[in-house]
């Protein structure tokens, strides 16, 4: 009998924690934006998982930006100085997944090109390292970044990011495959290593990621 009790307790718990995050998403669904200037935009809010650890948890009050390496300025950001410092932009763009899938929407950031401007990029830097808070890591020429206004976003549809999303700050990379586009950024690392290797990079991916090319590395 106490068995049975215990059990349906626990199913109700169970029940009521799913019922918890349903709510969340129902909710997150009401105030997404999925129309913009006569474009019809995905929702972000869906269950897929893509990422190497799933989705990470970050306690803002401990979160650090960091700007290094060939950089005059060695900067370390809260992430309200972020949002306070820099000029907001917003942009439609389109997640490809090399799995498949893509995902348009509708992102609001800050250009890195102005974070790059206070840091102070040494003349031989060529190419930015972004590390994330799960370990993983990618990179990319700073000449695509400055040129294509590549954007460090922090509002997806006119939601702030959720963990999922990555939250604080997820790579807005255009025209580069999805394992481009980094969620949870935590460091970027200014470098003249033309040939470092992400995570999925160093597993055969291409480096340079573009969406007109195979993500196979053909080299
Ligand atoms: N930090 C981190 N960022 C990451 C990944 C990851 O595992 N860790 N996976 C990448 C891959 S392969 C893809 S396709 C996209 C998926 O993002 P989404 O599922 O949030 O749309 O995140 C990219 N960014
Ligand atoms: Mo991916």
């Amino acid at each position: 009998m106490h068995k049975i009790i215990l059990i349906s307790m626990m199913s109700i718990l169970i029940l009521a924690s799913g019922c918890a995050t349903h709510e969340r998403i129902r909710e997150l669904q009401s105030v997404e934006i999925r129309e913009y200037e006569g474009e019809d935009l995905s929702s972000f809010i869906e269950f897929r998982d893509t990422s190497i650890k799933g989705p990470q948890r970050i306690d803002i009050l401990d979160y650090e930006l960091k700007v290094f390496g060939m950089v005059s300025n060695t900067r370390n950001y809260t992430y309200e100085e972020v949002l306070d410092n820099y000029q907001k932009y917003q942009k439609v763009v389109k997640i490809y997944c090399v799995e498949g899938w893509t995902s348009k929407n509708l992102w609001e950031g800050i250009l890195l090109k102005d974070i790059f401007n206070e840091a102070g990029l040494a003349p031989k830097a060529s190419t930015v390292i972004f590390h994330a808070y799960d370990g993983y890591t990618t990179s990319l020429p700073i000449d695509y970044i400055i040129k294509n206004d590549i954007l460090l976003g922090y509002k997806i549809n006119g939601i702030t990011l959720t963990p999922g999303a990555g939250y604080p700050f997820t790579l807005v990379a255009e025209d580069k495959w999805g394992y481009k586009w980094i969620k949870w950024v935590t460091k970027i690392e200014i470098s003249d290593d033309e040939d470092y290797r992400g995570y999925w990079e160093s597993r055969g991916y291409s480096n340079i990621g573009d969406l007109n090319k195979s993500f196979y590395d053909l080299s």
